[in-house]
């Protein structure tokens, strides 16, 4: 097995990649990042020094491949499966690089930022910066509602890239601030991928961690 991913299952871009390796059955060396473990930490960034994960090693090429989006192209290009996680034609390629470039800058990095701000030292909270990322998770689900009426995935009928940056943007971001009654079309669309196995799976596997969650 010459694929190693460094991860951790609570952390939702992590998240993103699991759903890609789950869907197609990819093998993999699990190792676990404690970022709070000093030892863990700098074993991590001696592979990565920028420190974030997700981060894929492919010893077969010797390649360290960092960054959700590019792990999954990779995977894609050198080991595809049943799943194909970006559409070989250009013109659909570009498009579901738009959707899983909305989910990332627009949900995640917004969820993320009400999320981090409960985690910083009292008297060092941004409610400035947490107000805005607010703002743009109610444009964000604004536009999602309209595009989920008439799709099924967020490129169509396909599931994508696109929906594994989804999944787990959407579950943070629904804790931190609910979808509400008014959005019916992105709630069903969320329905649709925590009964997605490769989600579901990555749902379960993170359960023990869940409680670190910053509530
Ligand atoms: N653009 C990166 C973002 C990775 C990222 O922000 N990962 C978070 C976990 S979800 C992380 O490593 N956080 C730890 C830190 O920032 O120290 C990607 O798409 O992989």
């Amino acid at each position: 097995m010459s694929l190693e991913l460094y991860f951790h299952p609570l952390a939702s871009f992590c998240q993103k990649v699991l759903i890609a390796f789950y869907e197609n059955d990819t093998p993999f060396t699990p190792h676990i990042v404690d970022l709070a473990d000093a030892a863990s930490s700098a074993d991590f960034k001696r592979i990565w020094p920028i420190g974030k994960f997700p981060v894929l090693r492919d010893t077969a090429k010797d390649r360290t491949i960092p960054e959700s989006s590019i792990i999954i192209e990779y995977l894609d290009l050198h080991y595809p499966g049943r799943t194909r996680l970006v559409p070989v034609e250009a013109d659909l390629a570009w498009q579901t690089r738009l959707r899983d470039r909305f989910y990332d800058f627009y949900v995640q990095e917004p969820m993320q930022k009400v999320v981090t701000d409960r985690l910083r030292p009292a008297g060092r909270n941004d409610p400035h910066g947490v107000e805005q990322a607010r703002a743009m998770l109610i444009t964000a689900y604004g536009m999602v509602e309209q595009e989920m009426a008439s799709r099924t995935w967020a490129m169509g009928e396909g599931f994508s890239m696109a929906d594994c940056a989804a999944a787990p943007a959407l579950f943070y971001a629904d804790k931190v601030m609910p979808f509400g009654g008014n959005h019916k079309n992105l709630a069903a669309y969320f329905g649709r991928l925590m009964r997605r196995p490769s989600f579901a799976r990555v749902v379960e596997e993170a359960k023990p961690y869940l409680a670190l969650f910053p509530g």
